[in-house]
């Protein structure tokens, strides 16, 4: 496989943090097939003080702790100093929201450093030190670390050769805009609960039209604000009119 390895350089005060999830199924795979490669740094490491300090109370007072910038520069330019050029990533509830597209833009880089900040905040000077900042949702968490992980996460699988071909990205739900069909495996019968007629016909062409329409009905119904981005063919267009009535939503 050409131009797949990923370097993720990941920047927290809790590398704990990341040593069982990495360990598992698809990204310890991905790592052992040299597909990436993931390095945690202690933030802690970078500090200066005998007290190898992080943090500190915020400047006009008020609750929390804001984490120290020093340090977090000190840990940013270290580490990309170490390797090849790198994209620059601050987690945050400030940030761009996270996405499928975000995720496949960033899987094309080589590397990505990932700092992980803390839920009071980081001293605002860090943001002059890092590329870009990223949210992965309206929630708020204690710190970056599980944002870190859910960004390898999604951009690791884009990466040619970390998923099987069984399991191709390319149908994902978002990759073509619209969310998943529903999906079954045996047995035929569950509590009264049957698998639909057509997946055991063995008609293909029928089979690709049901899954087609039961995410369009699904994305309607759900998630009605992806319709406008997703890409439609003429038949998708003329099944939403049919559902809705309109094509206000086309
Ligand atoms: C980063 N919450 S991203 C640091 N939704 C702390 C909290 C937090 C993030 C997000």
């Amino acid at each position: 496989m050409i131009n797949g390895k990923m370097k993720f350089d990941v920047l927290t005060i809790f590398p704990g943090f990341f040593d069982s999830p990495l360990k598992q199924s698809i990204l310890r795979r991905a790592a052992e097939a040299g597909l990436i490669d993931v390095s945690i740094h202690n933030i802690r490491d970078y500090t200066t003080d005998r007290h190898r300090t992080t943090d500190d109370a915020p400047y006009g007072g008020g609750a929390g702790m804001v984490m120290k910038v020093e340090p977090v520069v000190r840990a940013i330019e270290s580490v990309k100093g170490q390797g090849t050029e790198a994209l620059v990533v601050l987690v945050t509830p400030q940030g761009v929201p996270f996405s499928h597209e975000l995720a496949e833009e960033l899987s094309r880089r080589r590397r990505l450093v990932i700092v992980c900040g803390r839920y009071e905040g980081v001293d605002e000077r860090v943001r002059a030190f890092v590329d870009m900042e990223i949210s992965i949702g309206d929630y708020v968490l204690t710190g970056g670390e599980i944002p870190a992980l859910v960004i390898m996460d999604a951009v690791s699988r884009l990466i040619p050769g970390v998923l099987g071909a069984e399991e191709s990205p390319k149908s994902d739900s978002f990759a073509n805009g619209l969310l998943e069909y529903p999906q079954y495996t045996r047995p035929e019968v569950f509590r009264g609960l049957r698998v639909p007629p057509v997946l055991l016909s063995g008609n293909h062409g029928e089979i690709e039209k049901w899954r087609r329409a039961e995410s369009i009905k699904r994305t309607l119904r759900r998630r009605p604000g992806l319709i406008r981005g997703a890409k439609l063919t003429d038949e998708d267009k003329k099944l939403i009119k049919e559902l809705t009535g309109s094509d206000e939503m086309l």
